[in-house]
């Protein structure tokens, strides 16, 4: 049966937008390439250890580094050359869960946003109602593993900084640091999984369809009239829209790219590509009918570099790579029995902000995220892995770097143009900043830095630094918001020269946020969807 909205994507772009739509007599159909995750969506990918509870990888916060380091990494998407979660949830059932409220600057004009987007207050409050944030997420309230906070906030009291709770005030971004903020709940991952997603599940106008990958819009010119799917149990693998209809793309930022190349959206040179292609170029449009806007231009995403050190008083907790297999015993009893201590928390402890005056006059933002442990060492002196914790300094609002994302002939969705430090002053901007931290180590008696160590300047580190491990897994920009010629979606999210598709996803996003995104795309998309059921013309 055809749908009012079908919204393609169950990452928290497709979550958020799909809940109000449903909440709103929608009916609405959600439709997700990946399998379950959490155990509340009927995951079951656990550690042994948690054997004979519904608590799989996905919900267990202190697994998280545990992503990145296992064999059997079926959540990351295959086609996709960057990190992206392929499963419900998108991204947000394997990530951080860094969350941040976003602030005013994060939605400024300044920023690229839309003058019609900059009063966010009542979205980022209705996020704020249905997702809180907390910065002790065990439950019995206590914080643990915090020897990495205790000596990276010595180092920034030396520097003029202020601790803060910093989902209290989030404007206040420069010179503060506090307790990492995350959105999970009594002790496991939240995110909008655990919310979102439960209120539009218990409506009858709600659909979730897994395993379901969509792989183009059908399309009378500007009209959508659905979705091309590989779903074979109907015909043709098309799920329809009732006349007036609406598609929603929150693939993330190279899976809604990709979905508007293979659906004859974007710029020439990508749509040749699919039309090369013996599967996927039989079902583009005639090109009389391609549209073309600038998808995977204007993309973004924060260049970070890791500083790795020692300090006697820190606890690696073996660099997390036993937890999965084999946690501390008493960690592992603790968190089955209360969901409480270090397996209640991810890997950072403590995040700091600082702003930058440009040589150009633009100021910059600079985060850092303190963990134990590091993803690697580069040092040839000996040094004790047991102590080690890594800051990673991120630079974010008022970057200039832009890149391009897009497909290959393969139909992968790659970078095509590295986005990090491709601007000079982004770029001496952020050596400033890790000068700036490493500066303060005097003050800290005891503090090593091994990575880079005493045979490497920050500058030569910079400088050969290697891009694949600069990245931030935070692109935006590949769908950016903004005007006609410029842009690829109006300031309703709809897409140019089309009737009735939109996008909501971290592709909308025209400038990075002071903090990882997720947040703030939260909020994005309590506005989008707004928006959208204000729209006239829909159903
Ligand atoms: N952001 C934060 O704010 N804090 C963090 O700590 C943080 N950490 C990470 C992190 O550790 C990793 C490894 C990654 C990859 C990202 C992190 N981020 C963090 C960024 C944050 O997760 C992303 O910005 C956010 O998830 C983006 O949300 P979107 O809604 O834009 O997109 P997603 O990729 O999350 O979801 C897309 C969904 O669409 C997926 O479920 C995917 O399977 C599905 N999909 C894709 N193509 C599809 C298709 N053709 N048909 C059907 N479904 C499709
Ligand atoms: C984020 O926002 C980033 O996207 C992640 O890269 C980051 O995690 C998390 N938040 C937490 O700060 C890091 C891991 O801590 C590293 O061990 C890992 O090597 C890296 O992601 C990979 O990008």
């Amino acid at each position: 049966s055809p749908y009012d909205y079908i919204v393609v994507g169950s990452g928290p772009g497709g979550i958020i937008t799909a809940d109000r739509l449903s909440q709103a007599g929608k009916s609405v159909l959600l439709l997700e390439r990946g399998g379950p995750s959490t155990g509340e969506t009927g995951g079951t990918y656990q550690p042994n250890w948690a054997k004979g509870t519904n608590l799989t990888k996905f919900d267990v916060p202190g697994l998280f580094e545990s992503m990145f380091t296992d064999a059997n990494d079926f959540w990351w998407c295959k086609d996709i050359t960057v990190f992206a979660g392929c499963l419900v949830g998108g991204g947000t059932s394997v990530n951080g869960a860094l969350y941040w409220l976003p602030s005013d600057s994060d939605f400024s004009t300044s920023n690229g946003w839309p003058q019609a987007w900059t009063n966010h207050a009542q979205y980022t409050a209705a996020l704020k109602a249905r997702l809180p944030s907390t910065d002790h997420p065990s439950t019995d309230g206590k914080r643990y593993l915090e020897e990495t906070s205790v000596v990276v906030s010595k180092l920034l009291n030396n520097q003029g900084y202020r601790n803060i709770t910093i989902n209290d005030t989030p404007d206040s971004k420069d010179h503060v640091y506090g307790y990492s903020a995350y959105d999970f709940i009594a002790g496991k991952r939240g995110g909008p999984v655990a919310t979102y997603l439960q209120t539009a599940k218990a409506r009858k106008n709600f659909k979730l369809q897994i395993y379901t990958n969509v792989l183009n819009v059908v399309r009378n010119g500007s009209q959508i009239t659905g979705v091309k799917t590989n779903d074979t149990t109907v015909v043709g693998g098309f799920y329809p829209l009732n006349p007036n209809g609406r598609v929603i793309l929150s693939a993330g930022s190279y899976g809604s790219a990709r979905i508007l190349f293979r659906s004859g959206i974007g710029p020439t040179d990508m749509i040749n590509l699919v039309k090369s292609d013996p599967v996927a170029g039989p079902n583009l449009p005639p090109s009389s009918q391609w549209i073309n806007l600038p998808v995977g231009y204007n993309v973004s995403d924060n260049p970070s570099i890791n500083l790795v050190f020692t300090h006697p008083s820190i606890n690696s907790y073996d660099n997390w790579a036993n937890v999965f297999t084999n946690p501390p015993a008493a960690d592992a009893a603790q968190y089955l029995a209360s969901q409480s201590g270090i397996m209640a928390q991810a890997s950072p402890r403590l995040n700091f902000w600082r702003a930058y005056g440009g040589s150009d006059g633009v100021t910059r933002w600079l985060q850092g995220t303190a963990r134990p442990g590091a993803a690697s060492v580069t040092t040839s002196y000996p040094y004790n892995a047991t102590q080690m914790f890594t800051i990673t300094a991120y630079l974010s609002t008022g970057i200039k770097s832009r890149g391009r994302l897009g497909i290959n002939a393969g139909l992968n969705a790659v970078p095509l143009v590295n986005p990090w430090l491709v601007d000079p002053v982004d770029k001496s901007t952020l050596i400033t900043g890790l000068q700036d931290i490493v500066s303060g180590m005097s003050a800290v008696p005891g503090m090593v830095m091994i990575t880079p160590d005493n045979t490497t300047n920050i500058v030569d580190y910079v400088n050969n630094y290697d891009p694949s491990t600069m990245n931030s897994n935070h692109w935006v920009g590949s769908n950016i918001i903004g005007t006609a010629g410029k842009a690829v979606v109006d300031v309703n999210t709809k897409v140019f020269g089309t009737n009735n598709l939109f996008v909501v996803d971290a592709s909308i996003i025209p400038a990075l946020p002071y903090g990882n995104p997720h947040g703030m795309l939260m909020s994005v998309a309590e506005q989008a969807a707004a928006k959208i059921l204000a729209l006239s013309g829909g159903p």
